[in-house]
């Protein structure tokens, strides 16, 4: 079963061509798993395979051998065992790539085979497993370039206490909101709303005052109902016995499905105007009243107070209150920031509600021996013909996780090899810090500026623009040019390849305001729920006495009530960052074979171009050349000091050399205060102290007399 080319790290030749070919060559054998040295590389197969069955997550439990065929289990296996044996007290599984290569089904594979190993049959492990259709129900949504995308970023930490899951929490980043009331040419909505008309019941329908999916303006916005549905992998059934088993009662669900309704029928709530060219209080046409009154009936909330909300703005000066009328424009944006702001409310409220059951119900400083495992799944970078605010999101974290593994794998790796002595050949690579700059920098960054023309009453997406092109137009920043011709434009060069991006909306997205009127008056909303998602500002985690939050510190929750955005989303990638940093981590890297989402194609100057912007050549190199294992001479003798027969007294860095000379292996060096080895190194050591303890152990019971 063993293949030759299982690691590709251990081919005497490497060329871009050579690694490429043998991806193909595997892809096409249904090999869909290769190593690159300790790094997993998986192409999306695109179909349903034989990979994944009881016999080969059982072949992969327990396994001690790392020669066995490369797999998500295997890597699973791993982490799992450094879990029992309490070898990292934190580690993380990176799975990046770009979208629809195969990140969300990767982690799916990995965290239920990680509830296997751990028993696979608590109510813990159930309800952990859980989370995940009912996330992705809330959170994906058929993109072009995947039918089941996530649309918000999450970071899944589970903790163990003697290899026995014991809590989790969900951390997500920024969903992508504005989906709700539009979406692009050939995506739809959120799965969950074409869910209730697939799949609930006709009374309940009837109850919800739900009509057809061909009669909502938030379902149709590009004819997207058209293009055939390959997304939807849950059924309403498996959403709802998810929300049972995570604790959401009958009445929560309920007003879920209420506040989904109404924000469908406010989608629906068309506008007139008035002789004077303002947004007219409507109650006489019968279609606005009827969807007055079923939105009023969803939301628990008084009829006239909604068109109130949406036509007019109420502002205080001094003592009195003056009441300004809105445009027609201005009503249709408030009525969507209504629709947007209630979904996204709703999606917090989930992730705190599923982070209350999820979490670890035992006093944490009673033990001492908790470790943690966190598995990543964001949004993969995105390149549509039309890009805004949400994709220059997206493609920051990705960029930023870009960073992370370039950091780990090359950068530190260099900067240990300098300090400790350690000859090694000097890596290129292609670093992506000053993209990060131009993003993040302050006060002159992107993130930044939007901020400031955020505040300013006489700025414009057009002046943003115009700013940008000032500070790092004209080749001013390696990562930015100007389009010409084109006002809202700009242009950035990502590690993955160059994106357009229309600032139409940019400061209106950024700022993300709701109205104090609408926020009133879902505060007196009939709806328990309705009124818990606008007590506080959900952001901050206040929306419920969110136990699952309550790793956000106080600060954190200061500062993002303040925030834009921009500003939120740059902080949670910072703590983010941190967070992994402090973790021992593990990668994989998801490559699609072809943009059609088709089985048993690779398209070979597609994944060339994945596999180059992603630095895999030269993963490959540093794995091989590198040195990924290191330990220090106290921990090396602890570990392996049996394996050497020469007793002295010696330095550790002398007894570390004697048992390294004595084991026979090759292509280690001593650094100052470390010994380096090779990924496959350990392996071999731990087979040598197998055979070594199996001795031990014949000679001990010869030694008893058990054996004659
Ligand atoms: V995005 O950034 O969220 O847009 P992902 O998460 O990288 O993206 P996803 O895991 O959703 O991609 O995979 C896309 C589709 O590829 C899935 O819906 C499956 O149909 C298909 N896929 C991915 N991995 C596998 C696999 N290991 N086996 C079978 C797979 N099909
Ligand atoms: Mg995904």
């Amino acid at each position: 079963m063993v293949d030759k080319n299982d690691d590709l790290a251990k081919l005497s030749l490497l060329t871009e061509d050579i690694l490429l070919e043998h991806l193909k060559e595997r892809y096409e054998r249904d090999l869909i798993y290769t190593y690159l040295g300790d790094i997993l590389v998986a192409v999306n197969p695109f179909n349903e395979t034989s990979l994944y069955t009881s016999q080969i997550r059982d072949f992969y439990r327990y396994s001690t051998d790392i020669h066995k065929p490369p797999h998500v289990y295997a890597l699973v296996d791993l982490v799992y065992r450094n879990v029992c044996h309490g070898i990292y007290e934190r580690q993380c599984c990176v799975i990046s790539g770009e979208s629809g290569s195969g990140k969300t089904e990767s982690t799916k594979f990995f965290l239920k085979q990680l509830m296997y190993l751990c028993g696979g049959s608590s109510q813990l492990e159930q309800q952990i497993l859980q989370a995940t259709p009912l996330l992705e129900s809330f959170g994906n949504a058929q993109t072009v370039m995947n039918n089941n995308s996530s649309r918000f970023g999450k970071y899944l930490a589970l903790n163990f206490i003697n290899g026995k899951v014991i809590g989790a929490q969900i951390s997500d980043y920024l969903l992508e909101k504005s989906r709700v009331v539009i979406q692009s040419p050939g995506e739809k909505n959120f799965h969950i709303f074409y869910y209730l008309f697939d799949y609930l019941p006709f009374e309940i329908k009837q109850m919800l005052c739900l009509r057809t999916k061909y009669d909502y303006k938030y379902l149709l916005t590009n004819s997207s109902l058209d293009i055939q549905n390959n997304g939807s992998v849950n059924s309403l059934d498996e959403v709802i016995n998810a929300m049972g088993l995570l604790n959401f009662t009958d009445k929560e669900q309920h007003s879920m499905f209420r506040i989904l309704s109404g924000i469908l029928t406010i989608g629906n709530l068309e506008f007139s105007i008035d002789d004077e060219g303002f947004t007219r209080q409507n109650f006489d046409e019968e279609k606005v009243k009827n969807n007055l009154a079923i939105i009023a009936n969803m939301f628990g909330v008084n009829s006239k107070l909604i068109m109130e909300c949406l036509t007019t703005m109420t502002t205080l000066t001094r003592n009195e209150s003056v009441i300004r009328k809105y445009s027609l424009q201005s009503s249709q944006d408030a009525r969507d920031a209504l629709s947007k702001h209630l979904y996204a409310r709703l999606f917090s409220w989930i992730i705190g509600k599923i982070n209350e059951t999820l979490n670890n119900p035992y006093p944490i400083q009673q033990y001492h021996h908790i470790v943690e495992i966190g598995l990543l799944d964001i949004y993969g970078f995105e390149h549509f013909e039309l890009n805004s605010f949400e994709q220059l999101c997206i493609n920051l974290a990705n960029e930023q996780i870009q960073y992370f593994f370039n950091q780990h794998v090359f950068r530190m790796e260099m900067t240990e090899y300098e300090s400790e002595g350690i000859m090694a050949e000097t890596l290129t690579f292609t670093d992506n810090q000053s993209f990060l700059e131009l993003f993040m920098a302050k006060p002159l960054g992107i993130l930044s500026l939007l901020d400031d023309e955020s505040r300013l009453p006489k700025a414009t997406d057009q002046t943003f623009v115009e700013k940008l092109n000032y500070h790092f137009g004209s080749n001013k920043h390696e990562c930015y040019s100007i389009k010409r011709n084109n006002k809202y434009s700009f242009t950035i060069h990502h590690y993955a390849g160059k994106v357009s991006y229309c600032a139409l909306g940019f400061l209106e997205k950024n700022r993300d305001t709701l109205s104090d009127s609408v926020v009133d008056m879902f505060k007196h909303s009939q709806d328990d729920l309705i009124r818990l998602l606008f007590h506080g500002n959900p952001s901050d985690g206040t929306i419920n006495s969110n136990k699952g939050l309550q790793h956000r510190t106080a600060a954190e929750k200061d500062a993002r009530n303040r925030l834009t955005v921009g500003a939120q989303y740059r902080n949670s990638l910072q703590i983010l960052m941190d967070r992994m940093c402090a973790s021992h981590p593990v990668f994989m890297r998801c490559l699609k074979p072809n943009q059609k989402k088709q089985a048993h194609l690779f398209d070979d100057t597609f994944v060339r171009a994945q596999l180059r912007y992603c630095g895999m050549l030269e993963t490959t190199r540093i794995r091989k050349e590198g040195y990924s294992v290191r330990l220090s001479f106290d921990e090396f003798i602890q570990k392996y000091g049996l394996l050497s027969k020469t007793h002295s007294s010696d330095l550790s860095s002398i007894k570390c050399r004697h048992i390294l000379e004595e084991t026979n292996l090759t292509e280690w060096q001593l650094g100052k205060t470390k010994v380096f080895l090779k990924y496959y190194h350990p392996e071999y050591l731990e087979k040598l102290m197998k055979k070594y303890r199996q001795a031990a152990l014949l000679i001990q019971r010869r030694f008893r007399g058990y054996i004659a």
